[in-house]
């Protein structure tokens, strides 16, 4: 099995996470998204959406991170507490990774890409209207996690962990890579994220989170990139 991947982006670092913790062999591609080749030919002919994370299973492909999770975990025998055979439970894990993708992944991407990516990308700081509102509504995304979906357990669907809380903490670290304190004032975020690390080992939740730790670097490796057009179309799109 093939894993195209970027452990820059968030999606690819729950895959990784995930494959590694419980010990799924996969040959790593590497499509280094800051140096522009999503847009390579051969990479195109893999996902015409141009998009990682990608699994290439035999002549299987398949796109979407939470997909390629459950495809993961039907396909092997991973232990049931990773996404419960049981209704309600499994109900759980699949209303988390529903609501993040247009929550705290669709608000914490934003902060991380005005705070990154936009001053390299466009030249120019965001505005401190639209860099406000990007923060609101990232912390009223945490405050959800903290509040609806971790309430007083250990993990999301209680007191083991699950796809969803790997997909949740992988989004948390992106606009952390950026020197933002997400985890200020929030002890309840923090010794959640504590419990998630210890049980997919420090060592590989630092692995994971290498790259996007040096995201403040943006700007440097990203110089000689001749896509920044590209990304510049992207963030005019995203942010008009
Ligand atoms: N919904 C998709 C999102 C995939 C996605 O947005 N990938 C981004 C990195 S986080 C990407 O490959 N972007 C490259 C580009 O848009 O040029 C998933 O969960 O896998």
């Amino acid at each position: 099995m093939e894993l195209y991947l970027d452990l820059f982006s968030q999606p690819c670092r729950s895959v990784f996470l995930f494959a590694k913790t419980v010990g799924i062999p996969f040959d790593l591609k590497l499509v280094e998204l800051t140096k522009g080749h999503q847009y390579d030919e051969d990479f195109g002919k893999v996902n015409v959406m141009r998009q990682v994370p990608v699994l290439k299973d035999g002549s299987f492909v398949l796109t979407e991170s939470t997909a390629i999770l459950r495809y993961l975990v039907q396909k092997h025998s991973v232990a049931d507490h990773w996404y419960p055979a049981e209704l309600q439970q499994r109900a759980r894990v699949n209303e988390y990774l529903s609501w993040q993708h247009t929550n705290l992944r669709a608000h914490g991407s934003k902060v991380f890409l005005f705070r990154a990516l936009y001053p390299v990308v466009m030249g120019t700081e965001v505005p401190k209207e639209k860099m406000d509102a990007a923060l609101e509504a990232l912390n009223q995304s945490l405050t959800m996690v903290e509040e609806k979906f971790l309430q007083n357990k250990p993990f999301i669907i209680g007191d083991k962990i699950s796809l969803a809380d790997l997909v949740a903490i992988v989004e948390i670290m992106q606009p952390f890579g950026t020197r933002l304190d997400v985890y200020e004032g929030r002890p309840k975020l923090i010794a959640w994220r504590d419990r998630v690390k210890k049980v997919i080992g420090e060592k590989l939740f630092d692995e994971a989170h290498e790259v996007i730790m040096k995201a403040p670097n943006l700007a440097e490796e990203m110089k000689n990139n001749t896509d920044l057009e590209k990304f510049k179309l992207k963030l005019q799109k995203m942010f008009s």
